[in-house]
């Protein structure tokens, strides 16, 4: 074997075993079901128009500003000057076990992405987002990262009322404090991290980038399906690399 054929073959060996690496990682959260580079361009730059199954909060029958834009291979997302609601970006997907990761890039101390779980009637699976039931969020900003379990919390038949009323009794109060958890952190501005949320059983937790984050038990992060993703954005925030594994 002359050298060249030689080192075409070591670099064949490096390449595989380069390749086995990524499929292990992929692996180690279960069953890739869906991804999104967002590497693709609107056919206009006046509405929404984000494709691969994606829909928005902004109609496009209103004339409202365009809010969600496919841009250099992200999807960057904007909440208008004056609106007291966020934007949200949705996708329908199902696990009951599993992971979402997201690469996402905050710009300053306003921004905020909510990635809220959600549960749709089983004949809206795939078709719209109509009565889909709140379940729990991961958030993220630069200052922090949270969980908190809605479904099992405050909106919880007994809790939801009182909440309503202002008069939460003190062991609801308790209660409460159980559902959410915020870990502190400071994140660079303009910079990309990796956050990864994952679910298995009646615990979240989280990654961002390769460090583990924290994690919390609790009811409702146990729902039997989880079916609708949304996106939700307060202020600015850009998304790449939107990635769902179904461990169950
Ligand atoms: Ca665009
Ligand atoms: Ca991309």
């Amino acid at each position: 074997m002359n050298i060249t054929k030689y080192f075409l073959l070591i670099l064949f060996a490096f390449a595989i075993s380069l390749t086995d690496v990524n499929a292990e990682d992929h692996l180690k959260f279960g069953e890739l079901i869906f991804e999104d580079h967002f590497e693709r361009n609107e056919s206009q730059e006046t509405k929404d128009e984000p494709g691969n199954g994606w829909t928005t909060s902004s109609d496009p029958n209103k004339n409202g500003a365009k809010n969600v834009d496919l841009r250099d291979g992200t999807l960057h997302i904007a909440t208008p000057q004056g609106s007291g609601h966020g934007i949200s970006a949705r996708h329908g997907f199902s696990f009951k076990d599993g992971t979402i990761s997201v690469r996402v890039k905050l710009h300053d101390k306003d921004d905020r992405l909510r990635l809220n779980f959600a549960d749709l009637p089983p004949e809206n699976v795939g078709v719209n987002h109509l009565g889909a039931k709140h379940l729990f969020d991961a958030i993220i900003t630069l200052d922090y990262i949270s969980f908190e379990d809605k479904i099992g919390g405050v909106l919880s038949p007994g809790i939801i009322e009182n909440r309503k009323k202002g008069s939460l009794t003190k062991e609801q109060k308790k209660f409460l404090a159980t559902k959410y958890k915020v870990y502190r952190h400071k994140l660079e501005p303009d910079k990309w991290y990796t956050f990864a949320v994952h679910l298995d059983g009646d615990k979240i937790s989280a990654h961002l980038d390769d460090k583990y984050i924290g994690e919390l038990r609790s009811s409702g992060f146990d729902n039997p399906t989880k079916t609708l993703m949304r996106m939700l954005v307060q202020s600015t925030v850009t998304i790449d690399d939107f990635m769902v594994w179904r461990r169950k």
